[in-house]
């Protein structure tokens, strides 16, 4: 009997799914392969059921005669295993980054005189809500609230980009790339002080309050889906701070960064040239522990900051400091540094590694930029925030155009350069 392989990446099966099989049945014995999570997450979006579920909801739609693991995005691992007659896939494939994959298929199965199915996807009004409900399910407090802890366990280093609005949360939640086959894209959100303070027109100095850092939050989450790490300064006073932790955690934030500085906080970035005061290691450690204890889920993250290397206090006291505030109770340990080479921040990464090799390591690379994430994992870290490049893109860029109209007296010379108008009108989905 012929066989006839195809591969879901869903949570849900619908009417559209269903088409597929009964259509398969037709060429014989069906085979449906389940991407495992870790490949799913790179091009599509979070799994809200988790793999073992989705291999039994394969294994119980009629007419399905075997399911199997599909390892990888692209085809070549189970194309060989199975070497099946056919491989049946929606023609909604043809666009988009995953024609890759439907390219792929292609020259798989011209190796050996295999053939494509491809079927008219269903797109009516049910299989649209069934879409809809499932991303919205995605952006619901509780089911965004854990992910980052479950992208821990999944990715080789979980990847976070700035955001600071609706419009940069859409780009942090819909950019994926493709090159030789392989799918990529930033699994979670910054939320920085410096590029909200920014976007507001403000210094980076806690100036902008919580309620209106909230309402950023808000602004992001109405239009996205990821996990979101908030960028929480030093905290505030720890009478305020457990409220903070309360309100994120309610709002389904995944975890807050808080440094360890007091007094009037300046951006990390400043380093030793204006004033900054680092916290003692008992204060900082009993506001960690006054957040751990109002916490409600086991969810949500509190990770605490290091500025001994940005202050040149030396990598002794930023150790000693990421062992107190691990004991305190912290999630995790970030390690910022403003040195151009990564060195030093590797060194803390391989010395904290020694003693501890559970605690999540973030890191922030906006100076020491030339490091690799593949290096950067290597040395034990397992966070990376691209912390600030989305604002620093579209400054230059807006600046540019203001000063060409000024210079034209008119707008014509600055047009190549921008979306156009059609497209900025349909960027946003409408309901
Ligand atoms: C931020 O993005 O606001 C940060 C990171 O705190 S840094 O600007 O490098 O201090
Ligand atoms: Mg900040």
């Amino acid at each position: 009997m012929n066989k006839v392989y195809t591969c879901f990446c869903t949570d849900v099966i619908h009417e559209g799914h269903r088409n597929i099989i009964q259509e398969a049945q037709k060429y014989g014995e069906v085979i449906v392969g389940v991407l495992k999570d870790e490949a799913m997450i790179r091009y599509n979006r979070f799994p809200l059921v988790d793999f073992e579920e989705r291999f039994r909801m394969m294994q119980a739609i009629p007419g399905v005669s075997k399911v199997v693991v599909q390892e990888e995005i692209l085809y070549d691992k189970i194309i060989a295993e199975i070497r099946p007659d056919y491989v049946i896939h929606g023609d909604n494939w043809r666009e988009g980054p995953e024609r890759a994959v439907r390219e792929n298929v292609l020259s798989l199965l011209k190796e050996y005189g295999g053939e494509l199915i491809e079927v008219a996807y269903t797109y009516n009004e049910k299989v649209r809500h069934t879409d809809a409900r499932m991303k919205e399910q995605l952006a619901m407090p509780e089911y965004r609230r854990g992910r980052l802890r479950k992208l821990l366990g999944l990715c080789p280093i979980v990847k976070v980009l700035e955001v600071h609005s609706g419009l940069t949360g859409l780009i942090a939640e819909k950019t994926v790339v493709q090159h030789d086959g392989v799918f990529d894209q930033f699994e979670a959100m910054w939320m920085s002080s410096l590029c909200d303070s920014t976007a507001k027109g403000k210094p980076d100095i806690e100036l902008v309050d919580m309620t209106s850092r909230f309402r950023t939050i808000n602004d992001i989450m109405e239009v996205t889906t990821k996990p979101i790490i908030f960028d929480g300064d030093t905290g505030g006073q720890i009478g305020h701070f457990v409220y903070t932790v309360r309100s994120l955690e309610r709002m389904g934030v995944s975890a807050v960064i808080i440094e360890d500085k007091t007094g009037m906080k300046k951006n990390s970035l400043f380093g030793t040239e204006v004033v900054q005061t680092q916290d003692s290691i008992e204060h900082f450690c009993e506001k960690i522990s006054a957040g751990k204890k109002v916490q409600l889920t086991d969810e949500f993250m509190i990770i605490a900051r290091i500025e001994s290397l940005i202050l040149e206090k030396g990598m002794q006291d930023a150790l000693e400091r990421a062992s107190a505030y691990v004991k305190a109770g912290a999630d995790g340990i970030m390690i910022h540094s403003r040195k151009k080479d990564p060195g030093e921040i590797l060194e803390f990464c391989d010395r904290f590694r020694q003693v501890d090799t559970e605690t999540p390591i973030v890191v922030v690379p906006s100076s020491f930029n030339t490091v690799t994430e593949k290096e950067l994992t290597e040395h034990g870290a397992n966070i990376v925030i691209y912390a600030n490049q989305l604002t620093r893109s579209a400054f230059p860029a807006m600046e540019q155009t203001a000063k060409d109209i000024l210079t034209y007296h008119r707008a014509k010379e600055v047009d190549d350069r921008l979306m156009p108008i059609k497209d900025i009108i349909s960027l946003i989905e409408e309901l």
